[in-house]
Protein backbone atom coordinates (compact mmCIF):
# COMPACT_ATOMS: atom_id res chain seq x y z
CA UNK A 1 0.00 0.00 0.00
CA UNK A 2 0.90 3.59 -0.51
CA UNK A 3 -0.23 6.31 1.39
CA UNK A 4 0.10 9.96 0.25
CA UNK A 5 -0.63 11.99 3.30
CA UNK A 6 -0.19 15.02 1.52
CA UNK A 7 -1.89 14.24 -1.48
CA UNK A 8 -4.44 11.98 0.41
CA UNK A 9 -4.47 9.29 -2.21
CA UNK A 10 -4.23 5.32 -1.36
CA UNK A 11 -2.40 2.96 -4.31
CA UNK A 12 -3.18 -0.57 -3.71
CA UNK A 13 -2.07 -3.00 -6.01
CA UNK A 14 -3.45 -6.58 -7.34
CA UNK A 15 -1.62 -8.84 -9.75
CA UNK A 16 -3.84 -11.41 -11.74
CA UNK A 17 -0.96 -14.50 -11.78
CA UNK A 18 -1.17 -17.92 -13.08
CA UNK A 19 -0.04 -20.18 -16.14
CA UNK A 20 0.47 -19.15 -19.51
CA UNK A 21 -3.30 -18.96 -21.41
CA UNK A 22 -5.28 -19.26 -17.87
CA UNK A 23 -7.06 -15.98 -18.46
CA UNK A 24 -5.29 -13.63 -16.76
CA UNK A 25 -5.76 -11.15 -18.97
CA UNK A 26 -9.58 -11.76 -20.67
CA UNK A 27 -10.34 -11.46 -16.67
CA UNK A 28 -9.18 -8.17 -16.95
CA UNK A 29 -10.44 -7.35 -19.92
CA UNK A 30 -14.09 -8.49 -18.58
CA UNK A 31 -13.61 -6.34 -15.75
CA UNK A 32 -13.47 -3.52 -18.05
CA UNK A 33 -16.23 -4.33 -19.41
CA UNK A 34 -18.31 -5.42 -16.49
CA UNK A 35 -17.03 -2.19 -13.64
CA UNK A 36 -18.26 1.36 -14.20
CA UNK A 37 -17.01 3.84 -16.71
CA UNK A 38 -17.05 6.32 -13.18
CA UNK A 39 -14.62 4.16 -11.90
CA UNK A 40 -12.42 1.84 -13.85
CA UNK A 41 -9.87 3.54 -15.91
CA UNK A 42 -7.85 2.73 -19.50
CA UNK A 43 -7.15 -0.94 -20.12
CA UNK A 44 -3.67 -0.56 -21.11
CA UNK A 45 -2.01 -3.95 -22.93
CA UNK A 46 1.55 -3.51 -23.33
CA UNK A 47 3.33 -5.97 -25.74
CA UNK A 48 1.00 -8.47 -26.87
CA UNK A 49 2.21 -10.70 -29.76
CA UNK A 50 -0.82 -12.82 -31.13
CA UNK A 51 -2.64 -12.21 -28.10
CA UNK A 52 0.14 -13.42 -25.87
CA UNK A 53 0.93 -10.36 -22.70
CA UNK A 54 4.64 -9.97 -23.07
CA UNK A 55 4.87 -7.77 -19.94
CA UNK A 56 1.92 -7.29 -18.44
CA UNK A 57 -1.69 -5.52 -18.43
CA UNK A 58 -3.22 -3.01 -16.38
CA UNK A 59 -6.47 -1.81 -15.70
CA UNK A 60 -6.64 1.33 -12.41
CA UNK A 61 -9.82 1.62 -10.87
CA UNK A 62 -10.09 4.89 -8.62
CA UNK A 63 -12.89 6.38 -6.24
CA UNK A 64 -13.04 9.47 -4.03
CA UNK A 65 -14.43 8.38 -0.26
CA UNK A 66 -17.08 10.71 1.50
CA UNK A 67 -13.62 11.33 3.81
CA UNK A 68 -11.91 12.62 0.88
CA UNK A 69 -8.92 10.33 0.27
CA UNK A 70 -8.77 9.17 -3.43
CA UNK A 71 -8.44 5.11 -3.75
CA UNK A 72 -6.38 4.22 -6.66
CA UNK A 73 -6.24 0.51 -7.47
CA UNK A 74 -4.19 -0.76 -9.65
CA UNK A 75 -5.24 -4.82 -11.37
CA UNK A 76 -1.94 -6.18 -13.05
CA UNK A 77 -1.64 -9.33 -15.13
CA UNK A 78 1.24 -11.31 -15.40
CA UNK A 79 2.97 -13.20 -18.65
CA UNK A 80 2.21 -16.57 -17.79
CA UNK A 81 4.97 -17.86 -20.29
CA UNK A 82 7.65 -19.86 -18.64
CA UNK A 83 10.22 -17.63 -20.58
CA UNK A 84 8.84 -14.49 -19.31
CA UNK A 85 9.67 -15.31 -15.05
CA UNK A 86 12.16 -11.99 -14.34
CA UNK A 87 9.24 -9.93 -15.64
CA UNK A 88 6.93 -11.60 -13.23
CA UNK A 89 9.03 -10.69 -10.65
CA UNK A 90 9.04 -7.00 -11.08
CA UNK A 91 5.30 -6.85 -11.99
CA UNK A 92 4.91 -8.53 -8.10
CA UNK A 93 6.48 -5.92 -6.35
CA UNK A 94 5.10 -4.59 -3.55
CA UNK A 95 1.91 -6.01 -4.83
CA UNK A 96 -1.08 -5.74 -1.71
CA UNK A 97 -2.93 -8.89 -3.11
CA UNK A 98 -3.01 -11.96 -5.34
CA UNK A 99 -5.60 -13.05 -7.70
CA UNK A 100 -3.88 -16.75 -8.91
CA UNK A 101 -6.26 -17.66 -12.25
CA UNK A 102 -5.66 -21.50 -12.16
CA UNK A 103 -7.01 -23.31 -15.61
CA UNK A 104 -9.48 -25.49 -15.23
CA UNK A 105 -8.78 -27.96 -17.44
CA UNK A 106 -7.74 -31.48 -16.09
CA UNK A 107 -4.80 -31.06 -18.57
CA UNK A 108 -3.34 -27.76 -16.91
CA UNK A 109 -2.88 -28.95 -13.25
CA UNK A 110 0.94 -29.24 -13.77
CA UNK A 111 1.22 -26.09 -15.59
CA UNK A 112 -1.01 -24.58 -12.17
CA UNK A 113 1.00 -26.07 -9.62
CA UNK A 114 4.60 -24.96 -10.94
CA UNK A 115 2.91 -21.24 -11.64
CA UNK A 116 1.48 -21.38 -7.84
CA UNK A 117 5.37 -22.54 -7.15
CA UNK A 118 6.49 -20.25 -8.95
CA UNK A 119 4.27 -16.84 -7.74
CA UNK A 120 5.36 -18.05 -3.79
CA UNK A 121 8.84 -17.84 -5.00
CA UNK A 122 8.46 -14.75 -6.68
CA UNK A 123 6.35 -12.92 -4.04
CA UNK A 124 9.70 -14.26 -1.44
CA UNK A 125 12.22 -12.79 -3.32
CA UNK A 126 9.94 -9.55 -3.00
CA UNK A 127 10.03 -9.89 0.66
CA UNK A 128 6.36 -10.30 0.60
CA UNK A 129 5.23 -13.11 2.68
CA UNK A 130 3.33 -15.37 0.50
CA UNK A 131 1.71 -17.29 3.69
CA UNK A 132 0.18 -13.62 4.55
CA UNK A 133 -0.92 -11.59 1.74
CA UNK A 134 -4.39 -11.67 0.53
CA UNK A 135 -4.70 -14.42 -1.54
CA UNK A 136 -7.66 -15.88 -3.86
CA UNK A 137 -7.51 -18.78 -6.27
CA UNK A 138 -10.13 -18.89 -9.30
CA UNK A 139 -10.48 -21.81 -11.57
CA UNK A 140 -11.24 -20.93 -15.05
CA UNK A 141 -12.30 -21.96 -18.70
CA UNK A 142 -14.92 -24.75 -16.86
CA UNK A 143 -16.79 -24.16 -20.17
CA UNK A 144 -14.25 -26.30 -21.76
CA UNK A 145 -14.68 -30.08 -22.13
CA UNK A 146 -12.55 -31.99 -19.38
CA UNK A 147 -12.32 -29.80 -16.68
CA UNK A 148 -12.75 -29.74 -12.66
CA UNK A 149 -15.93 -30.54 -11.30
CA UNK A 150 -17.85 -28.78 -8.52
CA UNK A 151 -16.98 -31.31 -6.36
CA UNK A 152 -13.51 -31.25 -6.75
CA UNK A 153 -12.78 -27.93 -6.94
CA UNK A 154 -14.94 -27.65 -3.58
CA UNK A 155 -12.79 -30.50 -1.75
CA UNK A 156 -9.73 -28.48 -3.30
CA UNK A 157 -11.26 -25.65 -1.58
CA UNK A 158 -11.20 -27.03 1.47
CA UNK A 159 -8.06 -27.78 1.79
CA UNK A 160 -6.17 -24.44 1.74
CA UNK A 161 -7.44 -21.00 3.45
CA UNK A 162 -7.86 -19.08 0.19
CA UNK A 163 -11.20 -18.22 -0.74
CA UNK A 164 -11.67 -20.59 -4.33
CA UNK A 165 -13.99 -19.06 -6.84
CA UNK A 166 -15.06 -20.86 -10.21
CA UNK A 167 -15.31 -18.58 -13.60
CA UNK A 168 -15.97 -18.97 -17.52
CA UNK A 169 -13.63 -15.69 -17.86
CA UNK A 170 -14.41 -15.53 -21.56
CA UNK A 171 -18.23 -14.41 -20.79
CA UNK A 172 -17.36 -12.53 -17.63
CA UNK A 173 -18.81 -15.09 -15.31
CA UNK A 174 -17.29 -15.25 -11.93
CA UNK A 175 -14.79 -12.42 -12.73
CA UNK A 176 -16.84 -10.03 -10.51
CA UNK A 177 -16.91 -12.29 -8.00
CA UNK A 178 -12.95 -13.07 -7.60
CA UNK A 179 -11.96 -9.42 -7.54
CA UNK A 180 -14.69 -8.50 -4.75
CA UNK A 181 -13.66 -11.57 -2.76
CA UNK A 182 -9.90 -10.58 -2.95
CA UNK A 183 -10.60 -6.77 -1.82
CA UNK A 184 -12.49 -8.20 1.05
CA UNK A 185 -9.40 -10.42 2.02
CA UNK A 186 -7.53 -7.27 1.80
CA UNK A 187 -9.79 -5.17 3.22
CA UNK A 188 -9.12 -7.71 6.15
CA UNK A 189 -5.45 -7.58 6.37
CA UNK A 190 -5.44 -3.51 5.43
CA UNK A 191 -7.60 -3.21 8.58
CA UNK A 192 -5.77 -5.63 11.11
CA UNK A 193 -2.40 -3.76 9.93
CA UNK A 194 -3.21 -0.04 9.71
CA UNK A 195 -6.82 0.05 10.97
CA UNK A 196 -8.15 1.31 7.69
CA UNK A 197 -11.38 2.28 8.56
CA UNK A 198 -10.24 4.78 11.37
CA UNK A 199 -7.13 5.70 9.05
CA UNK A 200 -9.18 6.83 6.59
CA UNK A 201 -13.17 6.98 7.94
CA UNK A 202 -14.16 4.47 5.42
CA UNK A 203 -15.78 1.29 5.93
CA UNK A 204 -15.92 -1.76 4.47
CA UNK A 205 -18.99 -1.31 2.45
CA UNK A 206 -18.38 1.90 1.28
CA UNK A 207 -15.00 0.28 -0.21
CA UNK A 208 -16.70 -2.40 -1.59
CA UNK A 209 -19.64 -0.63 -2.71
CA UNK A 210 -17.85 2.41 -4.68
CA UNK A 211 -15.80 -0.32 -6.90
CA UNK A 212 -18.98 -2.51 -7.43
CA UNK A 213 -22.05 -0.43 -7.50
CA UNK A 214 -20.47 2.91 -8.09
CA UNK A 215 -24.24 4.61 -8.34
CA UNK A 216 -24.79 4.61 -4.40
CA UNK A 217 -26.12 0.43 -4.41
CA UNK A 218 -25.89 -1.44 -1.47
CA UNK A 219 -23.70 -4.59 -1.84
N1 LIG B 1 -13.13 -21.36 -23.51
C1 LIG B 1 -12.60 -20.39 -22.77
N2 LIG B 1 -11.53 -19.72 -23.21
C2 LIG B 1 -11.02 -18.75 -22.44
C3 LIG B 1 -11.58 -18.40 -21.18
N3 LIG B 1 -10.85 -17.39 -20.65
C4 LIG B 1 -9.87 -17.13 -21.54
N4 LIG B 1 -9.97 -17.94 -22.62
C5 LIG B 1 -9.13 -17.98 -23.83
O1 LIG B 1 -7.84 -18.46 -23.50
C6 LIG B 1 -6.85 -17.80 -24.28
C7 LIG B 1 -5.82 -17.17 -23.38
O2 LIG B 1 -6.44 -16.13 -22.62
P1 LIG B 1 -5.59 -14.92 -22.04
O3 LIG B 1 -6.50 -14.12 -21.20
O4 LIG B 1 -4.84 -14.21 -23.11
O5 LIG B 1 -4.56 -15.73 -21.13
P2 LIG B 1 -3.38 -15.17 -20.24
O6 LIG B 1 -3.46 -15.87 -18.94
O7 LIG B 1 -3.41 -13.67 -20.19
O8 LIG B 1 -2.11 -15.67 -21.09
P3 LIG B 1 -0.59 -15.10 -20.99
O9 LIG B 1 -0.66 -13.63 -21.12
O10 LIG B 1 0.15 -15.75 -22.12
O11 LIG B 1 -0.07 -15.54 -19.67
C8 LIG B 1 -7.59 -16.80 -25.16
O12 LIG B 1 -7.83 -17.36 -26.43
C9 LIG B 1 -8.91 -16.57 -24.40
O13 LIG B 1 -9.97 -16.21 -25.25
C10 LIG B 1 -12.75 -19.10 -20.75
O14 LIG B 1 -13.33 -18.87 -19.69
N5 LIG B 1 -13.20 -20.10 -21.58
MG1 LIG C 1 -2.08 -12.26 -20.68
Amino acid sequence: MQFNTRTREVTLKVVYYGPALSGKTTNIEALHGLLSPDTRGRLMTLDTRGDRTLFFDLLPVHFITRTGYKIKLKLFTVPGQVVHESTRRIVLQSTDAVCFIADGQRSQRAANNEAFSGLRRNLGVNSIDPDTVPTVIQFNKLDLPDVLSPQEIEVYANRGTEPVFRAIALRGEGVLETLQGCLSVLWRSLEQQHGFSRMLGVSRDEFLGRIFHPKGGRL
